[in-house]
């Protein structure tokens, strides 16, 4: 206990906030406090640092500075804002540079006070608002009335605290008003804190005084943009992570992964990538193949490859404390662990047994933990697959290390203590491993997925919902899961398809694949001992089931790349809430049994029971030659009117993608008229960003059974000399096909209906 008191008085040096810094005052300052133990750290104004984190004085706080930092954007910090504790900003590119005055109409401003030593930022609710966002949650679209728990925490079948709090952070609060008018909240700091969404907006931190930035934007599209903005973009991924990816809970042995991949082609399942969990790993030691299961790991991706398939394997935090291991080795060697309250190398459980852990706030560990990469990639993996990063320790308190374990920093990185830096131990996690993957491979585009995660970690990696059960309820509930990832700024996410705990029967197997093969990551999981849960796992009728749901996503594969392109872009997500389609009906607002695939396809599960749906022209299509109105779980997909959408050739992975020859879609509006666009580049590679890609633009307009479709050419240098073209198009009674035909301006004459 003394030495606990000695350090803290040590990290409490009194340092006074200025309230605004900018990037480069940051820079300098966070320069020469590399050895807190001599430089100190930081905040301590109103309140005292305890071990479990800030310690305020009861009472109102008023706004120390606000002011415009860009286009309906505004930023506010309160009177005992101190830069220390939380800047830089983890969720923010850049430091926020104020550009003006908070206009006299704006509507939306934080109250800030201290109430039982936490700090708080309050926010009115406007009647008729829907609340959304807060990231990672189960339970419904509609925030509205919840409370969530910002602190990662390893959630097995979201059992924990009734899954208030699941593996991931994002203090972002997203609103819809009645006239379709929106706005977004960031409470900036990435203590554990709550987020109440009852009678007010409020954030309740463990940390010291936090600054909140407000957006208020004409519609809810524009405020994700302007999110996306301030937090950063996911970077364009390979084209073959957009596949169908098989995992389970270890595919084991060598033999068992090949034959897993021969299985797909045989049984003409499309399929991308097979997984490997920890059982490949000697002893759970992560960058260590075991020598019985997977003797030359190279021969394993070789095998893949040969087959069409990339392979994507599992690095978690946890480092087996055991001399003579070189990982163990070099990160002691380093001094690259996270250390207890006492400054001693923190040791928790996890599969290995005792594990040290890498304190990614310091630069040197970063760069070591990159550096692991090297070896590990050269065996000719693709992809890689960091688990446990929230982190999550057995023996530790709430399943996770000390809150008062101490984080070193470094650079522009604050030393302090766990409760400030867990919620953000992933992020720097898969930022570390990015950069090591990016460093072997400097020409493929990288491909991470991460459990933890803060808002803004899109920037590193894609993510899924982690150990959900193969439960209906689990099901229905992934779809408003992963579209509130998708309106707090993660566009590349989805569920462990058909359930990872618990069996899955073939009902709820064939029900989930037949619409969660149009998530943006469809990726089938399953925990060790359920059932086998490939598609063909549940007899001939599923797998026919399955193999016509694959058949859908990989023909409009060229319009889900589109979709990807477009949210590297603009931020956008590639699944959105059906209230995008418009959002000033009300009855939209809390509908999440069905979603949108972009702005132009509807996606309506057979399981929806009296479902809202948007206003306009939707017309069901057939994308694989199934018939979704008579089948029993093929989703019912509609096309918008004055849509056209590309679809592509029928492919077993996107090994074999091409756009030589296309098919559009055509549902004209109530004028005839229709549009659409197609990106296209090399797949993987950075061509893309020298103008290697073209995005063209289709439009196309009926009279009667003459259809004209002009393409054009919007950007790129990419050419494509004599792309074929067929159109179907969507009508009231169903859909006409035309002949193949090629050239800029086309006219198909298409047979009566
Ligand atoms: O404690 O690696 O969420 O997908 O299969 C379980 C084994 C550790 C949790 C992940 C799950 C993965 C499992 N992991």
């Amino acid at each position: 206990m003394k030495t606990r008191i000695l350090i803290l008085s040590l990290l409490s040096i009194i340092s006074c906030g200025t309230g605004i810094t900018t990037g480069q005052e940051i820079a300098s300052s966070g320069a020469h406090n590399s050895d807190f133990l001599t430089s100190g750290n930081f905040y301590q104004k109103s309140g005292a640092i305890t071990s479990s984190g800030y310690n305020g004085t009861d009472g109102i706080a008023f706004i120390q500075q606000d002011g415009l930092i860009g286009r309906d954007i505004c930023i506010f910090y309160p009177a005992d804002y101190d830069p220390k504790p939380h800047e830089p900003s983890f969720a923010l590119l850049n430091e926020p540079v104020l550009t003006g005055k908070v206009p006299s109409d704006w509507a939306l401003r934080p109250n800030f006070y201290v109430k039982n030593g936490k700090a708080i930022a309050t926010l009115p609710i406007e009647e008729g608002t829907a609340l959304y966002g807060t990231g990672e949650n189960t339970g419904p679209l509609l925030r509205n009335g919840k409370k969530i728990m910002l602190w990662n925490t390893d959630n097995y079948k979201y059992l924990v605290d009734s899954g208030n709090r699941l593996y991931q952070s994002h203090p972002w609060v997203f609103g819809v008003r009645s006239d379709g008018t929106a706005f977004g909240i960031i409470g900036d700091n990435t203590w554990r804190q709550e987020i109440e969404l009852t009678d007010s907006i409020r954030f309740i931190s463990d940390g010291p005084a936090f600054r909140v930035i407000v957006i208020q934007k004409n519609s809810p599209q524009e405020v994700v943009m302007e999110l996306a903005n301030l937090t950063g973009k996911m970077e364009l991924p390979p084209l073959w992570a957009l596949g169908f990816q098989q995992s389970r809970y270890s595919y084991v042995p060598d033999t068992r992964i090949l034959g897993i991949a021969d299985t797909m082609r045989m049984k003409k399942l499309p399929c991308d990538v097979i997984w490997m969990d920890i059982d490949y790993m000697e002893k759970f030691k992560v960058f260590t193949f075991d020598k019985k299961m997977i003797p030359d790991p190279k021969a394993v991706n070789q095998g893949l490859h040969s087959r069409g398939f990339k392979s994507v394997w599992m690095i978690d935090p946890g480092v087996k404390v055991e001399k003579g291991y070189s990982v163990y080795d070099s990160g002691s060697q380093g001094d690259h662990w996270v250390l207890t309250a006492e400054l001693k190398e923190f040791n928790g459980k996890v599969w290995p047994g005792p594990c040290a852990f890498p304190d990614f706030t310091r630069p040197e560990t970063q760069s070591w933990w990159s550096g692991l990469y090297r070896d590990f990639m050269a065996t000719g993996i693709d992809g890689v697959w960091n688990d446990m990063n929230e982190p999550s320790v057995f023996d530790g308190p709430g399943g996770t290390m000390p809150a008062d374990n101490v984080h070193r920093g470094g650079g522009v990185l604050q030393p302090d203590i766990h409760l400030r830096y867990h919620n953000i131990y992933g992020m720097l996690m898969v930022k570390a491993s990015r950069e090591g993957i990016m460093k072997v491979n400097p020409d493929k585009r990288p491909f991470i997925l991460s459990r933890s995660g803060y808002l803004g970690s899109s920037r590193y990696a894609a993510t899924w919902t982690g150990d959900n059960c193969g439960l209906v309820e689990h099901m229905k509930m992934s779809i408003p899961m992963s579209l509130n990832l998708g309106l707090s700024g993660q566009p590349f996410n989805g569920p462990d398809m058909g359930g990872f705990a618990l069996g899955t029967s073939s009902e709820l197997y064939g029900q989930w694949i037949a619409f969660g093969t149009f998530f943006p990551f469809m990726r089938a999981h399953a925990e060790k001992g359920t059932n086998n849960k490939e598609p063909w796992a549940f007899g001939l009728e599923i797998e026919e089931v399955s193999r016509t749901a694959l058949n859908r996503r990989y023909r409009l594969m060229p319009y889900l790349y589109t979709l990807f392109y477009e949210a590297s872009k603009t931020g956008l997500p590639v699944m959105r809430p059906l209230f995008f389609a418009d959002p000033t009906d009300s009855a939209l607002k809390k509908e999440d049994q069905l979603f949108l695939l972009g702005n132009d396809l509807l996606i309506i599960p057979k399981w929806a029971v009296n479902p809202a749906l948007p206003k306009g022209i939707w017309r069901t299509v057939s994308i694989a030659g199934e018939n979704s109105l008579t089948d029993k779980y093929q989703a019912d997909v509609r096309i918008k009117g004055g849509a056209i959408i590309p679809l592509g050739k029928l492919i077993q992975s996107t090994s074999e993608y091409s756009t030589d020859s296309l098919t559009l879609l055509i549902c004209p509006d109530q004028q005839g008229k229709a549009v659409g666009q197609l990106y296209e580049d090399a797949g993987d590679g950075y061509g893309y960003q020298q103008g290697e890609y073209l995005l063209s633009s289709f439009s196309a307009e009926q009279q009667g059974t003459v259809v004209k479709v002009r393409i054009k050419s919007l950007e790129g240098s990419l050419r494509h000399a004599d792309r074929k073209y067929k159109i179907i198009l969507v009508h009231k009674n169903g859909a006409v096909e035309s002949d193949w035909a090629s050239g800029k301006n086309m006219k198909f004459n298409l047979p009566a209906n």
